[in-house]
């Protein structure tokens, strides 16, 4: 018996094509070409996706799954969740406009429930596996509910494939057993420019078996499973499966009297195949070559709703790129745009007439009534949205971090977690670390001694079992709280957008840290981009950084990380240079993860820190000396705005010293020098010259904006300097992380850092080596600021 749900869903199809269609034709926004013809908007490639995700939304999918939509299908989804009353007219209408519906889905521009950001290819793809593995962390760990678990969908182009992340994903996933994961690969076999190799399919197939997953293929439609049971059936079958895939695309986009001809040519018989092909109209004969498995809506809900498993699977559905519309098949269709002539013809079509295109149920075959009703009980949209919250964890007022005379902030880092593990509580139950291989050389070891890996089974660590000593434990169970990854840091910043998400996607708080070496950040930074787009939260802890790290070698130094840390949206960037800053800072951080407030900014600091964020610690592996001090609420604050003087400037100073991270003891040397022939010399620690840099820029742009007592802590803090007071500034990164500073007040500058690659040596070697060191700074400073030369100069190499 047919499925009574086919017509209406049919209908549904059609609509959802249409209101798509029309919302890119409609869009003013749409970047006009050099003829001043509109070109863009996807219409094609969301046709593509029409009919799966009729299927998906409409009918097969439950409300505790979640979806990766490709991102140049958003008019798709756009249209669905306008016809659920989820996306508004005035959006549509401003499709790709200034706070109008977004050209590719976006979590937190959107108003309807996007599940998962997608627009850089590929990562949203990998989005849906790793949440499939938080989703295990969650209920291994008891928590969730009785909520089923959902499955993670993604909506794949075949062209996707191409992005290796998708690999170093589909072996991760194969590590950690993921389940409950759906890749449905739109296989309209075009890309962007062109038309995708033969035999991709083969690949494809293969590919995902060896990764353990079930691979269902949707190649005809039930269209052409009825015609190949005619009389010459078998050989329309034959010929469909040798045609090479841009004759098809061409034939397609031709129409019927094309297809029938080269049909006719390469298989008229004047016996069934011709018959078979005679018997139909141009029009049926179109339908029926491009009635490809995903195009049909009885194919496609049998493979959707057949799984009963929870094993991973790769649906592999043809489809046509620009199904149903004048662009269906031709290889430039990516950025096509339907004419007014052809759009006028499309609306006849559906039967719209002129100023009822946005109606819902304009033109549509079924009652209204009809319609409504099976609308009201969807499954998907049945239990409202989709977002979850959770309740922000508390943080304890302190962090130990057991201080000791000298020591690293890296090695801190790993003290603070050990003291907070051992310290339990709701927070550290919370906390879940991961890290690429790495877990062991970041300091991470003590964490996972104590609160063990993560696997959905428990595995016995066979060394501790033997009795070989080691200082690692490697117990795997589902309780345990560090999920181990292999080396691809892309991984690692896709698994902290799915854990750091996963208040939202299944109402549970976690927080995540993931730690990996900084120069590696740019392996992964798409990732942590994106991660950063769909506001996941999460901790991002970089060591070793910059050359500091000296005998490892210039492959493993990193320059421009400090830049990226002031420049990355919706990710807050510290650099301490003692554990006791580290502390105040982890602390902070905790907090800050967590909120997702609205406000004004801080009239103290201009931050906008109410609205929280990610955060990223730079940190280092050089034993440094650790100051013996109180820490005071005063100074706790001053580390988390951005600076604090470590020694203040008097009255005449003629210059001031601004440092970052593990130079401090070559900023302090330098200080000491200088102030044999400086009065009042100032040292200013820089500990996120992001958020002293934020607070600037948003400080000045409340004066453009009317509100001239707007100062900001970098303002306050360089005020009292005299106009000719010099300010040399140094870190290990880019120079221009801190090259601003003179701005502020108008004060001379000088600019020290690393700006080239690769030494090897001691880190007085490389220090002097790349003018950072010491001598360096009493250099610049005799540059920088006026009167008469310091003593105490070494020439420069
Ligand atoms: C990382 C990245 N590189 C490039 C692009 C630009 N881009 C958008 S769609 C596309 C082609 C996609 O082809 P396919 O996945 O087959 O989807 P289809 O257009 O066929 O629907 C490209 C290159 C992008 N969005 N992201
Ligand atoms: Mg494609």
């Amino acid at each position: 018996m047919s499925d009574p749900r086919l017509p209406i869903l049919a209908e549904l199809e059609k609509k959802i094509l249409w209101l798509a269609s029309w919302t890119i034709h409609n869009a003013n926004h749409i970047r006009p070409n050099d003829d001043g013809m509109k070109v863009g908007g996807h219409q094609a490639s969301s046709a593509s996706l029409a009919t799966i995700m009729t299927a998906l939304y409409m009918a097969a999918l439950k409300p505790q799954d979640r979806v990766a939509v490709k991102p140049h299908a958003s008019p798709i989804f756009h249209a669905i969740n306008y016809l659920m009353g989820l996306q508004t007219r005035e959006k549509l209408e401003n499709f790709r406009g200034y706070k109008g519906a977004q050209s590719y889905p976006s979590r937190t521009k959107d108003i309807d429930d996007v599940d998962f950001s997608t627009g850089s290819v590929g990562l949203g793809v990998a989005q849906t596996l790793f949440s499939s593995l938080v989703q295990d962390y969650v209920k291994a760990h008891g928590w969730g509910g009785d909520t089923p678990e959902g499955r993670m969908v993604a909506l794949i182009g075949d062209a996707e494939l191409d992005e290796g992340n998708i690999f170093e994903a589909l072996m991760e996933g194969w590590k950690h057993g993921v389940r409950n994961t759906w890749w449905v690969i739109d296989y309209n076999r075009q890309s962007l420019d062109a038309v995708v190799r033969e035999g991709l399919y083969d690949r494809i197939e293969q590919m995902f078996r060896a990764f353990g997953w079930d691979v269902v293929t949707l190649k005809y439609g039930s269209l052409q499973q009825a015609a190949f049971k005619e009389k010459g059936g078998e050989r329309l079958k034959a010929w469909i499966d040798s045609c090479p895939n841009q004759l098809y695309s061409a034939l397609t986009f031709q129409g019927g009297a094309a297809w029938r001809k080269r049909l006719m040519d390469d298989l008229g018989d004047q016996g069934p195949v011709t018959r078979l092909i005679e018997k139909r109209s141009d029009a049926e004969l179109s339908a029926l070559m491009c009635n490809l498995g995903g195009h049909d809506l009885p194919s496609l809900l049998e493979a959707f709703e057949g799984i009963t498993h929870d094993r991973p699977v790769c649906f592999l559905a043809y489809t046509v790129k620009g199904f149903g519309l004048p662009l269906a098949g031709h290889k430039d269709n990516h950025a096509g745009l339907m004419t007014k002539e052809q759009m006028e013809g499309f609306k006849a079509a559906n039967k719209v007439r002129p100023g009822h295109e946005w109606d819902l149920f304009e033109g549509l075959a079924l009652p209204e009534k009809e319609i409504r009703a099976f609308l009201d009980k969807v499954p998907f949209f049945a239990k409202g949205r989709r977002r979850h919250s959770a309740p922000a964890l508390p943080v304890p007022a302190r962090l130990g971090a057991g201080i000791q005379a000298t020591m690293s902030t890296q090695a801190g880092f790993g003290k603070v977690l050990d003291e907070l593990a051992k310290l339990g509580g709701p927070l550290a139950d919370r906390i879940v670390t991961t890290a690429p291989d790495v877990t062991v050389s970041t300091n991470l070891g003590p964490w996972v001694n104590r609160r063990g890996l993560f696997a959905r089974a428990s595995m016995a660590d066979t060394f501790k079992d033997e009795r070989i000593p080691s200082m690692q434990k490697w117990e795997f169970s589902p309780k345990g709280q560090h999920i181990e990854l292999g080396i691809a840091e892309m991984n690692l910043f896709i698994n902290l957008s799915a854990l750091g998400l996963s208040h939202s996607i299944f109402g549970e708080r976690l927080i995540p840290i993931g730690t990996l070496y900084d120069p590696f950040i740019s392996r992964g930074l798409d990732a942590l981009n994106y991660a950063c787009y769909q506001d996941a939260r999460f901790m991002v802890v970089a060591t070793p950084a910059g050359v500091t790290l000296a005998p490892e070698g210039g492959a493993h130094q990193s320059i421009a990380t400090p830049l990226i840390g002031m420049s990355q949206d919706g990710l807050c960037a510290f650099e301490p240079a003692f554990v006791d800053e580290l502390a105040v800072m982890m602390r902070w951080s905790f907090e800050y993860l967590q909120k997702d407030g609205e406000g004004d900014p801080d009239e103290r600091t201009w931050l906008r820190d109410e609205t929280g964020g990610s955060v990223y610690l730079r940190l280092s592996t050089r034993q440094v000396e650790q100051p013996k001090r109180a820490m005071t609420p005063e100074l706790e604050r001053d580390i988390i705005d951005g600076a604090y003087w470590l020694r203040k400037p008097g009255p005449n100073a003629s210059v001031v010293i601004a440092y970052t991270g593990a130079v401090a003891p070559e900023a302090i040397e330098a200080v000491g020098l200088l102030a044999e022939d400086r009065r009042d010399v100032g040292l200013l620690a820089i500990t996120s010259a992001d958020r002293l840099n934020a607070g600037w820029q948003a400080a000045e742009r409340a004066r453009q904006r009317g509100n001239h007592e707007a100062t900001s802590h970098v303002e306050r803090l360089l005020g009292d300097l005299q106009r000719d007071c010099g300010i040399v500034s140094v870190l290990d990164g880019h120079p221009a992380t801190l090259a601003w500073l003179g701005s502020v007040h108008g004060h001379r500058q000088k600019a020290l850092g690393v700006e080239h690659f690769g030494q090897t040596g001691t880190v007085a070697d490389l220090y002097r080596h790349f003018g950072i060191d010491a001598n360096a700074i009493v250099h610049a400073a005799n540059a920088a600021a006026p009167g008469r030369p310091v003593r105490y100069l070494k020439a420069l190499p």
